[in-house]
């Protein structure tokens, strides 16, 4: 009596979780213990992939958000290689998703940022990308389609809440992406408040996930990463059960 009990207030609470759209987790990246757990591939014909590092105290992002001084490293190419670096990760036969990850600012002298929708059949040179530009003051939504860029969004970082990010500080980024429609949020502050981007013009609707590290004149810079999540709303139930069909599922 007592286990049914039990197992029947475990039954509720699923039940409780289901009844709204609690996140429902597809894939993370936290670097734990110092290796990656998840699989990542370079794109843009490069070698430069997420490489995992244990950070030392002496390390200016050494004070991870997470505390485990764990991160995702991606260096860009030297120029004469394009500057450039993106890795991506499978979204699990996912679409339809939000994508988020912390990010160190460093010395904010590269564009970075996350890309999602991101072509696999053209080494990801096909994409959407929300990054912070070298300089740290301008935060851009693009498209690029075999690497021609098209600006779907744009805000200065004056106007979020915290200002614009200094050199040497982790911060948040996180996309939203419902078949066209887009938003985007740094540090949790939805720079499209509410109201998402549309692409209206061959929207990228299905890829992979990722970061991205870009300046066609310095190479070699590393930028920091760590607690990638993908993620989506879990299932929810188109009627309600009630505790009486409950309970008797239960009687049996
Ligand atoms: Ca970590």
């Amino acid at each position: 009596m007592r286990l049914m009990r039990l197992t029947l207030a475990a039954a509720l609470l699923a039940v409780a979780s289901t009844s709204s759209a609690a996140p429902n987790l597809i894939k993370q990246e936290r670097v734990p213990g110092g290796a990656l757990e998840a699989l990542w591939q370079a794109g843009f014909d490069t070698d430069r992939n997420l490489q995992p590092f244990t950070m030392l105290p002496s390390d200016p992002g050494y004070a991870n958000p997470s505390g485990d001084h764990t991160v995702g490293v991606l260096t860009n190419t030297v120029q004469d290689s394009g500057g450039i670096a993106l890795a991506a990760t499978d979204p699990l036969g996912q679409a339809d998703y939000e994508w988020e990850g912390w990010f160190f600012t460093g010395a904010g002298n590269t564009r970075r940022g996350l890309v999602f929708r991101a072509d696999p059949n053209n080494d990801f040179a096909t994409h959407y990308q929300f990054v912070i530009n070298s300089g740290l003051f301008q935060i851009l939504l693009r498209k690029l389609v075999n690497s021609t860029p098209t600006v779907l969004g744009s805000w200065t970082s004056n106007t979020l809440p915290g200002g614009v990010p200094a050199q040497n500080t982790w911060h948040h980024m996180k996309v939203r992406a419902d078949a066209n429609a887009i938003r985007v949020w740094f540090d949790g502050f939805e720079l499209t408040g509410g109201t998402p981007i549309i692409d209206s013009t061959s929207p990228l609707l299905t890829g992979f996930v990722g970061c991205y590290n870009f300046r066609f004149d310095l190479g070699n810079v590393p930028t920091y990463w760590d607690d990638f999540m993908l993620s989506n709303d879990a299932v929810v139930p188109a009627r309600g059960i009630s505790f009486g069909q409950l309970k008797s599922g239960f009687a049996r």
